[in-house]
């Protein structure tokens, strides 16, 4: 397919219009217009200033707990000032129109729920999902009386000021207490020492929710991306470098099955060579575009300009 850059090829249009099953993939790249750091873009990415060994593998947690909780917990606080971007909303749009589409996610963060979009399959595991390092108990998130699921979709401003203002009496513990300064998000906060709470059940340190480098992806989540990879007619891969496996096999998956794969991405990985099509730009200007050419739904896709 052909395209320059802000025309969508018509072919693409035709496919996406035909389509019953569509795979939406998405990296780090479809939320870095909502200011959240890619891992590798050169000067931005998260890898470019943090050694990835030693803050996501299982053995960093193990030697420095308090290193790797505390860089999560200001990664966890950046999220939920966040606000998803147009490329969000187009997805989260795209999967009204399309018969069936899933958005498979190697992002931890919750942007594209937040967006609308509904079943979304996360293969890297979640932020706000913490859990316990040794019995796997779920660990529930407390942000003081607004927690995270009451805090998505409201203005990062209202939640600090309510946090403020509950802190202000309350018998806070360390953890909460400085648990409640990394809402600020500030850079000050990157490299702060958290010690993990203890698991209710078994008193284990609490892990976040997230697969590291030598982890397995959750099974589930693996075989259901693995299945509409295989299943279906179009996969989008949006915002990764399609590096890390096994995520990276699904587009190969898809082409090999004989799908339409289409790449969004302003740079070049390895999957351009591969793909049907390679739309050079930013997701959150591509995909209300894609979405306005195939279904005229303009307004609806550029939703997020004006969102809360
Ligand atoms: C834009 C944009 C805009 C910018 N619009 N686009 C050789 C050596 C060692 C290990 C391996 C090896 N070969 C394979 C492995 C295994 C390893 C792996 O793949 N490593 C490679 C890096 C080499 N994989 C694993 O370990 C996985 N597990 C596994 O294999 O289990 C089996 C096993 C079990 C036991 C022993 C051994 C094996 C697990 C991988 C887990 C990855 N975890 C992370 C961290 C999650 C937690 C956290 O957030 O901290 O997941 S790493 C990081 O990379 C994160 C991401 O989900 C993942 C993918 O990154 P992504 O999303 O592609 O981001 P970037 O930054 O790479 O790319 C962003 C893209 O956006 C760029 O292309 C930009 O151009 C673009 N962009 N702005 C659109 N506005
Ligand atoms: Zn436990």
């Amino acid at each position: 397919m052909k395209n320059t850059h802000h025309d969508i090829p018509s072919a693409l249009i035709e496919a996406l219009r035909n389509a019953q099953r569509v795979v939406v993939f998405t990296g780090a790249g479809v939320s870095a217009e909502s200011g959240i750091a890619t891992f590798r873009d050169a000067l931005t990415g998260l890898w470019s200033r943090f050694d990835a060994q030693a803050l996501a593998t299982p053995q960093a947690f193990r030697e420095h707990p308090d290193i790797v909780w505390g860089w999560y917990e200001w990664r966890r606080a950046q999220v939920l000032r966040a606000a998803p971007n147009a490329a969000h909303y187009a997805i989260a749009a795209l999967q009204r129109h399309v018969p069936a589409l899933t958005i498979v996610t190697q992002n931890v963060d919750d942007l594209h729920e937040r967006a609308g979009a509904t079943k979304v399959v996360h293969l890297h595991g979640s932020l706000h999902a913490p859990r316990c390092s040794a019995c796997g108990a779920p660990h529930v998130v407390d942000d003081g009386p607004a927690t995270v699921s009451s805090v998505i979709g409201t203005h990062a401003e209202a939640h600090a000021e309510t946090h403020a203002e509950t802190r202000a009496g309350s018998n806070a513990d360390t953890y909460a207490d400085t648990h409640a300064d990394t809402h600020a998000a500030s850079n000050a906060d990157e490299g702060r020492r958290i010690p993990p709470p203890a698991c209710t059940q078994c008193g284990a340190p609490v892990r976040p929710g997230v697969v590291w480098f030598g982890e397995s992806l959750p099974s589930d989540a693996w075989s259901t991306a693995l299945h509409a990879a295989q299943q279906c007619d179009l996969l989008f891969s949006i915002g990764t470098s399609a590096l890390v496996y096994p995520a990276a096999e699904l587009p190969q998956r898809a082409l090999a099955a004989g799908a339409t794969v289409v790449q969004v991405n302003p740079n070049a990985t390895p999957l351009d060579a591969h793909a049907h099509c390679n739309l050079h730009g930013a997701a959150a200007d591509i995909m209300p575009r894609v979405l306005a050419a195939a279904f005229d739904q303009r307004d609806e896709g550029l939703k997020g300009d004006h969102a809360p």
